[in-house]
């Protein structure tokens, strides 16, 4: 493996606007297609990402928010796996698959969007390993590889809805959790005091990236920015 996360169980990579531009565009494409299968036009359509907030109902922007609607499709992660972005990838980990745990055919790469100032769209407190070891037929194609995330925020304020780590606790051996059975899928839930846990928020810019060890604790963050935050994230066999 080309990349060694050392202490801290995480690397910061500049893939540079133009990579991410593209991400962003997909993204906003993606995001503005599926609110027109629902039927939605008008307002909501022409602000895209940028302007969401508030549009929805908690319970509509939940049901329709839900992980199989924010998968890139076929086409574009064909796109993205052909070209500049899995060149700059490629760059930092070496050659590298990306994970198919919904078992749709082709890599998974999907995007989350945590709207200014609710709670309810924060991430919990996890491994990703976790996720991993409750859905053990997910797993069978990891064997044999290391698993790495990236992740990248689209659209981010500084110190306001970044992504939290707890730097250096892919080492951590007294982390513990429950299943849960939610949304089709065993989901870990994190069961230690949260006082044992000092979750920082990572400062990145636009056209940065994290990469981050599978064990490597992290969550989102509530947004205290003006915007929508909007990351997109996958898993890389190396
Ligand atoms: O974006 C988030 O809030 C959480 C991301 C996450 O859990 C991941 O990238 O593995
Ligand atoms: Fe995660």
């Amino acid at each position: 493996m080309k990349m060694s996360f050392k202490e801290d169980g995480f690397q910061l990579e500049k893939l540079g606007h133009d990579v991410i531009d593209d991400l962003k565009e997909t993204v906003s494409r993606d995001f503005v297609r599926v609110l027109r299968n629902y039927g939605y036009s008008g307002n909501i359509i022409k602000k895209s990402i940028r302007g969401y907030g508030d549009d929805l109902q908690d319970a509509i922007h939940k049901s329709i928010w839900k992980k199989s609607n924010r998968m890139l499709g076929s086409k574009d992660v064909k796109a993205l796996m052909g070209g500049q972005f899995y060149a700059v990838l490629s760059s930092v980990v070496g050659d590298f698959r990306v994970t198919d745990e919904e078992g749709i055919g082709y890599g998974n790469i999907y995007w989350r969007i945590v709207r200014p100032g609710r709670i309810e769209d924060v991430g919990p407190i996890h491994r990703d390993e976790w996720f991993w070891d409750l859905n053990p037929t997910r797993k069978e194609e990891c064997q044999g590889y290391n698993r790495i995330k990236c992740w990248i925020p689209l659209q981010s304020e500084k110190n306001k809805n970044l992504l939290m780590v707890e730097r250096g606790s892919h080492k951590r051996e007294d982390l513990v959790y429950r299943a849960a059975f939610r949304d089709g899928i065993n989901k870990p839930i994190f069961d230690l005091d949260i006082n044992s846990v000092d979750m920082q928020m990572l400062s990145m810019e636009y056209g940065d990236a994290v990469f981050f060890h599978d064990r490597l604790l992290h969550c989102g963050s509530f947004n205290r920015g003006n915007l929508a935050r909007v990351s997109i994230e996958l898993t890389l066999l190396v």
